[in-house]
């Protein structure tokens, strides 16, 4: 297959490409406009042959027009996706999620193209610390942030071209992942770059927040199953069992860089901040056969601290302008 990979300089995005030429022999086009989240370094040393990178937008229908007849299928995983930015400044997000999601269904309509839309569990809203239901391929839409009613309304896009127009679609809403080459405004990379420069971690509010973690390269692994095996005009819920308070994360980040574990400071909240989320991903599993090869999260983020501290030329250029904003957030 050729597969056009839209963000695929982002996070999660460039995983997801490493993972596919590393894993299959399919072939990768992405396609990414570079925004501060994008990054052209984490797609070095990638294989000429079976990569090629197009710096666009996604809300560039001509652009789209040219690259849709010429690939097999599309995962989508672009989109503006730090919540704190999007609190500070919602526009960006209606233009990327909604208009950026509307511009490629309409494009996977036109060319009849194979169409995986990546989206979040933050459209389920949050759950209560002490609530044993997790959230399901059924649980209703309740976003709260304007980053993540973005992402609901995207989702939404995507199940009524399914629909009404018969869209070859299929839709994943995964929890927080953690890994490589994620930028250092998101909260795991923000406190392994502080304490390697010496600064201390910033915890938002009391917390006893609760994120499910899961690592990229499983989030990856999903995705390829549900593209291969994923059955058109559903919805797959993906995690691994990875629930832990932010707390407890950064206790676990300075006691794995030899700091004593108290030693970070509380900041102010953010506004609105979901309490907790909780992924059932009983489906993907029971249907599809994935499974989770990360389970454990000390050793996945002992990894991931190692990346960091061995990648700092990767991460230096955005940390000052990151803690620029925060401060000014009072974060
Ligand atoms: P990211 O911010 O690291 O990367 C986003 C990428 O999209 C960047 O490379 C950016 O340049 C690109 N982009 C932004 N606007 C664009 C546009 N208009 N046209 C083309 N490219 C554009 O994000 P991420 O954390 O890798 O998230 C990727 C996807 O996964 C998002 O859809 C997000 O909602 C979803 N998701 C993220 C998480 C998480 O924990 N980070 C969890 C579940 C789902
Ligand atoms: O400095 C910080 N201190 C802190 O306590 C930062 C940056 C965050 N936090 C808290 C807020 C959240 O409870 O840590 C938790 C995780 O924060 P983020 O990394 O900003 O992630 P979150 O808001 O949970 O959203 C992430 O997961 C779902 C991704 O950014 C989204 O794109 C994805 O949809």
């Amino acid at each position: 297959m050729k597969i056009l990979v839209t963000g695929g300089a982002g996070f999660i995005g460039s995983n997801f490409v490493h993972h596919v030429l590393n894993e299959t022999d399919h072939s990768v086009t992405v396609l990414d406009k570079l925004t501060y989240a994008g990054n052209r370094a984490s797609l070095e040393g990638l294989p000429e042959g079976r990569f090629e990178f197009v710096q666009g937008d996604i809300c560039d229908a001509a652009l789209l027009d040219e690259l849709f007849p010429k690939h097999d299928a599309v995962v989508h995983y672009a989109a503006e996706s730090h919540n704190d930015n999007s609190l500070d400044d919602p526009r960006p997000f209606l233009d990327t999620n909604i208009v950026g999601t509307y511009t490629l269904l309409e494009a996977a309509r036109k060319h009849g193209t194979r169409f995986h839309h990546i989206s979040t569990d933050e459209v389920y809203g949050d759950l209560e610390l002490d609530d044993p239901a997790k959230f399901t391929e059924q649980t209703p839409y309740n976003p709260s942030s304007p980053y993540s009613s973005t992402k609901a309304g995207s989702d939404l896009l995507v199940r009524a071209w399914v629909r009404s127009f018969g869209v070859q679609a299929t839709i994943s809403n995964c929890s927080n992942n953690y890994g490589p080459f994620q930028h250092v405004e998101k909260f795991i990379p923000r406190q392994i770059t502080n304490v390697l420069r010496g600064e201390r971690p910033k915890l938002y509010g009391t917390g006893e927040n609760v994120r499910d973690w899961i690592h990229a390269n499983d989030h990856s692994s999903a995705v390829l199953a549900i593209l291969d095996r994923g059955q058109i005009g559903e919805t797959y819920l993906i995690g691994a069992e990875g629930e832990k308070n932010n707390k407890e994360v950064v206790e676990l980040i300075l006691t794995q860089l030899g700091q004593p574990a108290d030693a970070y400071d509380h900041v102010n909240d953010r506004p609105g901040h979901d309490l907790r989320y909780a992924i059932d991903s009983s489906r993907l599993r029971r249907e599809l056969g994935w499974e989770p090869r990360y389970e454990d999260f000390e050793a996945g983020l002992a990894a991931t601290i190692e990346w960091y501290r061995d990648n700092e030329a990767w991460w230096a250029p955005q940390k000052d302008a990151t803690e620029a904003r925060y401060k000014a957030q009072g974060q």
